[in-house]
């Protein structure tokens, strides 16, 4: 009895798993094609990142958008000493925690940005004598890189140490500890998390020049002293029209020193206005980072410094310039953004659209708005906008999109009759809602 059953199900089980290869055969279509940056950059092995600080993150709009177009987070503040060790052996990662179980949650990496650096490094830090400063150190690499043990792709050990002229940065560092202090923190960094890939990072480094001599020597010297040393960080923040024609071969010699390299704050800015003759030249410029990054096996992959216009560091450190990010201040991709889709290996154009939000009637405690849909260069089959009431109001009914609310947060997604458009086709969806105090346009975002 026992034996004719289990021949029973054998044969049923064959016959099943028959049955759904068949099935299997005949149904299940192909991959989808990467819709986003970060799908490219997933089917590729490589990453696409950006910033983040906690103020950024908690713009409902460019969340999503890093959330949809990156699958690596570098945490933009909150990691630096004077947010998690403001006072001595007083650590706080609580902003810092909260940004990792967000990207953690979106499934993306991260990056940790940046144990020893001469900047945003308190004043009890750089005030103290040598031993107490060597033990400083010490413990804040240990203390900091042990919280965060398992959970990091790489740190960025030690940052900006050297001149222009290649010779060591004269920091407080430098000035007190002497030159191995920067094997005192990569030794102290791997005994803490022996599965972070360890970076020095710097900015001007990116072309054959002196400074990434200087760098190149080091990097080769600290391999040669076995120093836990993974990799160098090129941080590319670059100028329109700058990019060093030596920056791939700069890549490739750093790579055959046997670590690896990543570009690691990717911004590229102009003189304001933004218009399209720039912006052309900046996708150019984008390009050429791209294909120096992506040419070189062990180039691992691009993070710029924030995503959107938005939240860029640029205009308020050089004023006058800016526009340096791939999506606008709206969140709308720029020329640079489809410059990176096709160096990550897009084709087709990518499937972008544009939404403008518009209130088209306001009363007291009411209105109407409008929001207009725009396909980009490609046409799409479906759209998603996303914004965020900052303000408390809400909406009491609406047309021609399906709504969800989560809190604050809106998404508005395509109907079965107006999710296809053309190229550059359009569509609108609307809907009544409720104010109080005020009443602003939110900034929307759209993806396709
Ligand atoms: O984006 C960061 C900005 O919010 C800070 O005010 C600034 C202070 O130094 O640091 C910015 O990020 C820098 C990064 O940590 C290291 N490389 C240069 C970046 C831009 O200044």
């Amino acid at each position: 009895m026992v034996r004719s059953t289990w021949r029973i199900g054998l044969h049923a089980v064959t016959a099943a798993l028959a049955g759904l290869t068949t099935l299997a055969a005949v149904q299940v279509p192909a991959a989808a094609a990467p819709t986003t940056l970060r799908g490219l950059a997933d089917a590729r092995g490589v990453y696409f990142g950006t910033s983040s600080t906690v103020n950024e993150w908690n713009d409902a709009p460019y969340r999503s958008l890093a959330e949809r177009e990156t699958n690596m987070i570098t945490v933009g503040n909150e990691m630096k000493w004077d947010a998690t060790e403001p006072s001595p052996g007083r650590f706080d990662f609580g902003p810092a925690d909260s940004l990792v179980a967000a990207a953690k949650a979106a499934g993306q990496r991260l990056r940790g940005h940046t144990l020893v650096w001469h900047n945003q490094t308190p004043g009890w830090v750089q005030e103290l004598g040598t031993a107490e400063l060597r033990q400083a150190m010490q413990n804040h690499i240990r203390t900091e890189v042990a919280h965060y043990r398992g959970q990091l792709y790489a740190w960025d050990v030690v940052n900006e140490a050297f001149e222009e002229n290649g010779t060591l940065r004269q920091s407080f560092w430098q000035q007190k500890l002497g030159d191995g202090y920067i094997a005192e923190a990569f030794r102290a960094a791997r005994a803490a998390d022996p599965g972070a890939k360890l970076y020095y990072n710097d900015y001007n480094i990116e072309g054959i020049a002196a400074k990434s001599d200087g760098v190149y020597n080091l990097v080769r010297t600290l391999k040669q002293q076995g120093v836990p040393i993974d990799g160098v960080g090129m941080q590319a923040h670059l100028i329109l029209g700058a990019v060093p024609d030596s920056m791939r071969q700069n890549i490739q010699r750093f790579v055959d020193l046997g670590v690896e390299v990543a570009i690691t704050e990717l911004d590229i800015r102009m003189p304001l206005p933004a218009e399209a003759t720039k912006l052309a030249g900046q996708a150019a410029d984008y390009t050429k980072v791209a294909q120096a990054c992506l040419g070189v096996t062990g180039c691992v992959g691009i993070t710029t410094w924030a995503l959107s216009d938005k939240h860029s560091w640029v205009p308020s450190v050089f004023p006058g310039e800016g526009a340096a990010l791939p999506f606008d201040e709206n969140f709308r991709p720029k020329p640079a953004y489809n410059a990176l889709w096709r160096a990550y290996g897009g084709t087709g154009g990518t499937r972008t659209c544009v939404a403008t939000y518009a209130v088209i009637g306001q009363w007291w405690g009411g209105f109407q708005a409008e929001v207009r849909v725009t396909a980009g260069a490609a046409p799409i089959t479906g759209w998603t906008v996303n914004w965020a009431f900052a303000e408390g109001q809400a909406i009491t009914s609406s047309w021609n999109a399906a709504f969800a609310t989560n809190g604050a947060a809106i998404t508005a997604r395509s109907l079965s009759y107006n999710g296809s458009l053309g190229s550059g086709g359009s569509t609108t969806f609307g809907f009544t809602g409720s104010w109080t105090a005020a009443n602003s346009v939110p900034a929307v975002s759209c993806a396709a």
